[in-house]
């Protein structure tokens, strides 16, 4: 904590940094609660993940330059610290938001948003002003002028991930493949239909924006009445294909169970929160989105479950080196409940087609 404390106080906060501890659970960085004391704000701390984010002056960037756009459009009347996120410079050096420590750690400093709640369940009431609220993101960036990084190169690139799985696939590395040779075998036999957004891109049919990328339901703050303050984990701001939003959000919400259930029982795609979430988004970003993209929206519900799986089984063959694990087959839990939901996504796609026709 000490060295935690040494790295708070290298970052300009209106009072000192008094005490740390961990906050959240983030699959990527290692996240923590920097306090002040009472009365003045306290502070999110960050260790990034330098292994998976390999440019921090380019992913700092992007944030500064979308955080600053997306201040500039708020309401006179709202709060700027509680309504975005708000980086915070060095004290020796006010033009740069992260710090690169004396063992090449790489940390960075956001004001931390207090009376705000995180969920990893909604009901629809919630659902839809989630929609609204990542519909309006997407709406804010679109005059956007920096040219922002791709943070992680191919990140939602449906081709890329299923390159990557056979490449997995070949190595074996771990030598997880023999047991698990039937999900290698769904997930393949699945490829065609799911790049289908890629096929369509190069065919000029379907554009990319700029879009956060990471909508898991818990990266979104609300306050006490439900209504979203402030979205947040900006480090995947980045060009896609507005599915990767709509569809990472409903991943995380209209799954009953767990990402990681075990009991696979429990896991099952709730058609109402796709209801709210699709009527909430379509409302603010129906001034932008195409036909196509529109149409699409269902594909988009059971691309994302498919993608996760494809990851998380690709990392499981790698023997876990990218995603945080709480055990040795957590990586294959996580697979399984995942080909679930994108199961029973693809199931419901005639009444989600139905619903988005109606909105
Ligand atoms: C990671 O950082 P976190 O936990 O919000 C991952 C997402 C995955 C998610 C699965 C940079 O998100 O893409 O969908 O885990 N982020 C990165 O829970 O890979
Ligand atoms: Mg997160």
């Amino acid at each position: 904590m000490d060295h935690l404390k040494s790295i708070a106080g290298r970052f300009a906060t209106e009072a000192p940094v008094e005490s740390i501890r961990p906050l959240g659970a983030g699959l990527i960085n290692d996240t923590y609660l920097a306090a002040t004391a009472e009365g003045t704000p306290d502070y999110v701390l960050q260790r990034i993940n330098t292994n998976i984010f390999t440019d921090p002056a380019g992913l700092q960037g992007n944030i500064v330059a979308v955080t600053r756009h997306l201040a500039s459009k708020l309401p006179a009347d709202a709060d700027p610290s509680r309504r975005v996120l708000t980086p915070v410079a060095l004290k020796d050096d006010p033009g740069l938001t992260y710090l690169v420590d004396d063992n090449g750690e790489v940390w960075r400093m956001t004001r931390f948003i207090s009376d705000a709640y995180t969920f990893d369940t909604v009901n629809p009431h919630y659902a839809r002003h989630a929609g609204r609220a990542f519909g309006e993101f997407e709406a804010q960036l679109t005059d956007i002028k920096e040219d922002l990084v791709e943070t992680i190169p191919n990140f939602h690139n449906m081709e890329f991930r299923l390159e990557q799985l056979r490449e997995a696939i070949a190595a074996d590395a771990a030598g997880r493949l023999e047991p698990t040779r039937e999900i290698a075998d769904k997930l393949l036999d699945a490829a065609e239909r799911m790049t289908a957004a890629e096929r369509m891109h190069r065919e000029g049919r379907l554009p990319k924006r700029i879009c956060h990328c990471d909508t898991k339901v818990n990266n979104m703050l609300f306050d006490a009445d439900g209504r979203v303050l402030c979205v947040i984990d900006l480090d995947t701001v980045m060009p896609s294909f507005v599915f990767s939003d709509f569809g990472d959000f409903l991943r995380t919400a209209a799954n009953t169970g767990a990402e990681d259930a075990a009991d696979l029982s429990s896991v099952s795609f709730d058609l109402d929160i796709f209801r709210a979430f699709a009527e909430g988004y379509i409302e603010s970003a129906g001034k932008f989105l195409t036909a196509t993209e529109r149409e699409m929206l269902p594909f988009a519900a059971t691309l994302f479950p498919y993608m996760q799986a494809v990851r998380f089984y690709t990392d499981y063959l790698n023997g876990d080196t990218y995603y945080k694990i709480n055990g040795p087959e957590h990586n294959l839990t996580r697979t399984l409940a995942q080909m679930r939901l994108w199961e029973d996504a693809e199931a419901k796609l005639p009444q989600m087609r139905e619903i988005i026709a109606s909105c």
